[in-house]
């Protein structure tokens, strides 16, 4: 899958949580393909500037549509597949694990990243495919959610989690919060390790990790039940 990212801040994607790990991993066995670019690049006049006041008055300034549309295009260009594009902002569609496989499923994603106070309108209307939230508060750039979507999204290509682990058989894939998890000390301090799980009964394992599945599921996300 390839990733290209449209920011201010180039900076923020490099040596960050996508340089480590499987997201490194990925990148370097070609599973993931993401390349950052400067939005500012596509700004002219003397001041360069990508931003405004907003029209109609009110705080701040609004990022310009002609850059943007600019970069998006120039971004664009760079290569054959055709790109699904999204906007990250707090009034977008919130993510979830069902949209982390549909975003997964396409060949290409082009990531716009605002600043200040947001984009123009005309921008999110005429080029932007979907809006995405990844929760419900405000931050001070679109950057994080942005690599929050990577990284959700690569370990949905198929390779990235390795041979052994597969995204199909974990948290939420079934619709439930996961099961609590122990190793070794079996003895540490006096906190025990819930007896069934060292009791080498496969079959009450299986149900007690079932049934704390369901119990975590009612007593913290009661939304996520049927
Ligand atoms: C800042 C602001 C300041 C004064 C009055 C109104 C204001 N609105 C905003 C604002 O929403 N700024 C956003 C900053 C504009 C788009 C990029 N920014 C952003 C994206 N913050 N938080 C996100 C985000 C994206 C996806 N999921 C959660 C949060």
């Amino acid at each position: 899958m390839r990733v290209d990212v449209l920011t201010l801040f180039p900076a923020a994607f490099e040596g960050g949580p996508l340089d480590v790990s499987i997201i490194s991993r990925a990148r370097e066995d070609g599973l993931l393909d993401l390349q950052v670019h400067d939005i500012r690049d596509h700004a002219t006049g003397r001041h360069r500037s990508v931003d405004d006041y907003p029209f109609g008055g009110g705080q701040g300034m609004v990022m310009r549509v002609d850059v943007l549309d600019r970069a998006l295009e120039h971004v664009r260009d760079l290569a054959e597949e055709s790109a699904h594009v999204i906007y990250l902002s707090p009034q977008g569609e919130v993510l979830n694990d069902a949209l982390v496989r549909e975003l997964a499923t396409y060949p290409r994603l082009i990531l716009v990243c605002g600043r200040y106070e947001g984009v123009d309108q005309r921008f999110v209307d005429h080029c932007v495919d979907r809006e995405v939230s990844i929760g419900d508060y405000v931050l001070t750039g679109g950057e994080l959610p942005a690599m929050v979507l990577i990284d959700a999204v690569t370990r949905h290509v198929p390779g990235a989690l390795g041979d052994e682990a597969s995204p199909e058989e974990e948290s939420f894939a079934g619709g439930l919060l996961e099961h609590p998890q122990y190793t070794r000390p079996a003895e540490y301090r006096d906190w025990p390790v819930p007896e069934v799980l060292l009791s080498g009964h496969h079959a009450n394992i299986e149900k007690w990790k079932q049934q704390q599945r369901l119990e975590r599921t009612k007593e913290r996300r009661p939304d996520l039940l049927p």
